[in-house]
């Protein structure tokens, strides 16, 4: 069975996961993403995955991905948005991976 693979990450871990992965033999589909909460541009990479791989998938995104704390200015349009507040710094996690691994009912090349 296959599972399809949806990873989000920060940018700048982007091509260190996509090389690690590829590497593995991991075909990989990179698109560019935005977070809701910070409206900053993340990365989510979709693949097609063995079942019996999803394992050693998600092991190679976390082994590529740093994680750190980090004061971000959150923008004008960000959640203060509808207050109409001036932004303010906020102190979230950058970098890791959101991960989801979502049953396939076909997977087909033609
Ligand atoms: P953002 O939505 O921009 O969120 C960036 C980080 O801000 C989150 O890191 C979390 O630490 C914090 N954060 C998010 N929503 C928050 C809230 N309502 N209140 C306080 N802090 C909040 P991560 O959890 O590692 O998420 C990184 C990115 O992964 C997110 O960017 C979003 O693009 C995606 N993501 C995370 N959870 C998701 C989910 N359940 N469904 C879809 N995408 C998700």
């Amino acid at each position: 069975m296959v599972k399809l693979v949806l990873a989000i990450i920060h940018d700048e871990d982007a091509f260190r996961i996509m090389d690690a992965l590829c590497d593995k033999g991991y075909s990989v589909t990179k698109l560019a993403s935005t977070g809701g909460f910070l409206r900053a541009g993340n990365t989510t990479l979709i693949c097609g995955v063995d079942d019996e791989h999803v394992h050693e998938y998600m092991r190679v995104i976390e082994s590529k991905c740093n994680s750190h704390r980090s004061a971000t200015p959150v923008s004008a349009a960000g959640v203060n948005a509808a207050e109409g507040h001036a932004p303010y710094p906020v102190e979230v996690t950058v970098g890791g991976a959101t991960i989801f691994v979502l049953d396939v009912e076909e997977f087909r090349k033609v």
